[in-house]
């Protein structure tokens, strides 16, 4: 009887299981439906751009065919089958085709987009979290930047899941990157590596799609194997997808395992050579290489030209069910790295082809190739057209992929409530004080009682954290790590102002010096709140020159409109002793010139703290915003912000901050002291040369009573709302009148205007078309050499001597 039962059992759970495999059998042959589905849709789109769309400029639109058919296995299976509402993804910049196809699949991208692919207002060229509107994770398109994003985004989850604002509503998700095996060139990737480890960092997938080929070329031998290397030195487990089922088998059969040694001992270029060339030419080479090892021959015979030309090229990247084996393979949350091998432009007539990269198919290719999918001639949009399934098949499939979960999906981006923040904050007390002091003294005294905008601050400096003056606030606040670690200097009594004590609620990011890596990083706390429903206030600090070495990581954040406030100091030749090599010079107007980035140069304390309490509102604002008056400066939209400061002491003025100089800081421009009107001579300056333009300025009225001294707290805000209006004023007249031309409204229409500043002179040489006034202006156009400031102002022109010289000449020539 219990044999008989035991029996029962084994029969119900061997039809279960080939229930299982049956269910399986049908969601492979599903993924890999899909999977030809999102290829021709992703081909059309591109062709559809570039062939079908009229055009009056007569411009290539591009789009990258073969770059996308690499991928589209790896895609397909991820976003139907491996990925959960809570993982993020950056895609590789010239697939951006394929993940529109699946958002369009998903019922989440429009067929107008999709026609519009690379025009304006359709679907994006490179996925943009910006531009497009199908849930893009993370903005792709610099090679690199999105793979170190994962990085950094899955570091930030950590210490956002490590506070006790979460509910333990949101979910873990993996951090994904599909990288082109080229972005491994870019420095910034290993640099977010090394980062990565030293923060455990975890949860994070790259799935490297190695069709070992460039945009120029196909890529040296000698990196073969390399990668694998490289990852499991940095704790990651690699899992190498390297040769399909059909390949497998065939390695099995009587002369399999030659076959194998001459794939494994292939050159890329030669394999890529024949994966173009097709059946015969491969045949050939076998022949001739192999031909004569035992089996082999008999092995060849048994596939005519088109299938062994299949075999040859079932590299595992392209074999559905290894690929979803490798995915579901990994258990926990090991950081993973998935070496998939992919043909570029598998499935297209040049694939392997060394110069693929831009092709495009011809109206004939195109033609063939809808032909071999089954699309009749007027579907080429139609989800289901071609497909081997019932539409209701594929509709059940694709309303239960786990990805689109509907219940989830809202959850994708967050938004999270803002943090109040107090109306002023106290600008530090002291007669004389430099820039980057009263920063460093600020955030020390959030620090000790910030309340709900201290606890949402979170800083981070490559490697000079103490230096840029955020001490204080480490002091107080803690290092962010997942482990708890004492300071062992301060445990050992050992005397030291830093007291650097690690732990998971530790409120500051240590990172190498890297500033790739803190732009970057800066990105994923920035976006915390639409990543991960936390609201974070990230301030990042460097040294101001070296915003140039990580400038295109810092465009990348800007343009995925990530929050931050970036504090860079010291800046300009103010430095003086500490090193001509650190001058910046052309940061003034990269501060301008960057979109996304509202930039300030202070002179004063309490001009830093009114920014400083401006910046934690406008970094949380999201368009919804009433702003009074004209929005000139569509602050409504809000911003991150950038403030180049200073370790240069300057005798602060003893002033009341009124409503009115708020305002007119935060607008960019003030009057220090007022000009008479019809005045002919002004001196507007900027920052740390402050006390120069002062000290000119009291010289000049002696003989000139009427002069100006105008205070710059913003020359980006300032250009801003000029240009704006005077876009605004294009077709139609307004009344209006932005800061700058209120600012200068009493002057003499002959005027003349000397400007300085401790950066490029064109910063604020502009001032004079505002209202035809003749400028001269100064600032520093040479660059490397130390000295004392009273030095180097004057060789460079910008000390008051030269601020009187340039006046005098201005009254000489009126
Ligand atoms: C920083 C940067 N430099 C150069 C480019 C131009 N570019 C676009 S794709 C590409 C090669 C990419 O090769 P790979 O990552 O292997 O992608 P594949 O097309 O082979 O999949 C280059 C150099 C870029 N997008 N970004
Ligand atoms: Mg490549």
């Amino acid at each position: 009887m219990s044999t008989a039962l035991s029996d029962a059992r084994i029969h119900n759970r061997v039809a279960q299981v080939d229930r299982q495999i049956d269910r399986q059998a049908d969601r492979h042959a599903i993924l890999r439906e899909l999977e030809r589905k999102v290829l021709w849709l992703a081909s059309w789109t591109i062709h559809n751009a570039n062939h079908l769309r009229p055009k009056a400029d007569g411009l290539k639109v591009g789009g990258h065919q073969a770059s996308c058919a690499s991928l589209a296995t790896l895609m397909t299976a991820l976003y139907f089958d491996v990925l959960r509402p809570e993982d993020r993804v950056a895609v590789k910049p010239h697939a951006s085709p394929i993940f529109h196809a699946i958002q369009y699949l998903l019922g989440h991208q429009s067929r107008e987009n999709l026609e519009a692919f690379r025009a304006m207002g359709g679907a994006q060229s490179y996925p943009s979290r910006t531009k497009d509107d199908d849930d893009v994770d993370f903005s792709t398109g610099s090679v690199g930047l999105g793979v170190a994003m994962t990085s950094f985004a899955s570091l930030v989850q950590d210490y956002v899941q490590a506070r006790d604002w979460n509910d333990g509503g949101n979910r873990r998700g993996r951090m994904v990157a599909l990288v082109g095996d080229a972005e491994l060139d870019e420095g910034n990737v290993f640099e977010a590596l090394l980062e990565g480890w030293k923060h455990d960092v975890h949860n994070l997938w790259w799935v490297v799609d190695y069709n070992r080929q460039s945009l120029d070329a196909v890529v040296s031998d000698r990196l073969f194997g390399r990668f694998d290397q490289l990852f499991t030195n940095m704790g990651w487990q690699v899992e190498t997808l390297k040769y399909g089922k059909q390949l497998q088998a065939a390695f099995q059969q009587p002369g399999g395992e030659r076959l194998k040694d001459w794939i494994d001992d292939c050159p890329n270029s030669l394999y890529s050579a024949l994966v173009f060339k097709g059946g015969a030419a491969w045949r050939e080479h076998l022949v001739a290489d192999i031909g004569r090892s035992a089996g082999v021959k008999s092995l060849l015979d048994d596939y005519d030209d088109g299938a062994l030309a299949g075999l040859m090229t079932n590299l595992a990247g392209h074999d559905m069910a290894s690929v979803l084996e490798a995915f579901h393979g990994v258990d926990g949350d090991t950081p993973t790295c998935f070496i998939a091998y992919t043909i570029k432009g598998f499935g297209l007539p040049f694939a392997g082809h060394k110069d693929n990269h831009a092709g495009l198919m011809s109206v004939d290719q195109m033609q063939a190739l809808r032909e071999t999918h089954q699309v009749a001639e007027g579907a080429e949009w139609d989800a289901f057209a071609g497909l081997g399934l019932e539409p209701e098949v594929l509709e059940e499939f694709l309303a239960n992929v786990p990805f689109a979960d509907k219940a989830d999906r809202a959850d994708r981006r967050h938004d999270a409530a803002r943090i109040p923040i107090p109306a002023s904050i106290p600008p530090p007390a002291g007669d004389t004080l430099s820039t980057q002091e009263s920063f460093g003294r600020i955030l020390a005294a959030l620090a000790r009682d910030g309340g709900a905008l201290g606890d949402r601050i979170v800083t981070t400096s490559p490697d000079v954290t103490v230096s840029t003056n955020l001490g204080g606030w480490v002091n107080r606040r803690g290092i962010f790590s997942r482990k708890v670690q004492e300071d062992t200097f301060n445990e050992e009594k050992v005397a030291s102002f830093q007291r650097w004590s690690a732990s998971p609620k530790g409120q500051h990011i240590e990172l190498g010096i890297a500033e790739n890596n803190l732009f970057i990083l800066l990105a994923a706390l920035g976006l915390s709140h639409s990543l991960f429903g936390e609201r974070l206030l990230p301030i990042g600090t460097l040294y101001d020159p070296f915003i140039e070495r990580g400038l295109d990581a810092l465009n990348y954040a800007c343009y995925q409109d990530a929050r931050f406030l970036l504090v860079a100091t010291p800046s300009g030749i103010s430095l003086a002793p500490e090193g001509g090599a650190h001058q910046s010079i052309a940061t003034p107007m990269i501060g301008m010139a960057q979109v996304g980035l509202a930039s300030f140069e202070p002179a004063f304390a309490d001009e830093l703290a009114v920014i400083m309490a401006w910046a934690f509102d406008y970094m949380q604002r999201d368009g919804k915003d009433i702003v009074h008056g004209d929005d000139w400066l569509a602050d409504a939209d809000g911003g991150s912000v950038y403030l180049r400061l200073s370790t240069r002491s300057i005798a602060q003025p003893d002033r009341t901050m009124d409503t009115a100089l708020t305002a007119d800081v935060i607008d960019g421009a003030y009057w220090l002291e007022a000009p008479e009107e019809g005045a002919r001579l002004v001196i507007a300056y900027t920052g740390a040369v402050a006390g120069e333009a002062i000290a000119a300025h009291a010289e000049l009225t002696e003989d000139i009573p009427g002069a100006g001294l105008l205070a710059i707290t913003s020359a980006d805000r300032l250009a801003k709302g000029w240009h704006a209006i005077n876009g605004a004023r294009r077709g139609r007249t307004t009344d209006a009148r932005c800061h700058v031309e209120e600012l200068l409204a009493p002057l003499a229409p002959d005027a003349h205007i000397v400007t300085v500043v401790d950066g490029h002179p064109g910063t604020l040489g502009w001032l004079g078309s505002v209202r035809g006034h003749r400028v001269r202006a100064l600032g520093v156009e040479r660059f490397g050499q130390s000295g004392s400031i009273e030095d180097l102002y004057r060789d460079h022109g910008i000390d008051a001597d030269a601020i009187l010289d340039a006046c005098a000449a201005a009254c000489l020539e009126s």
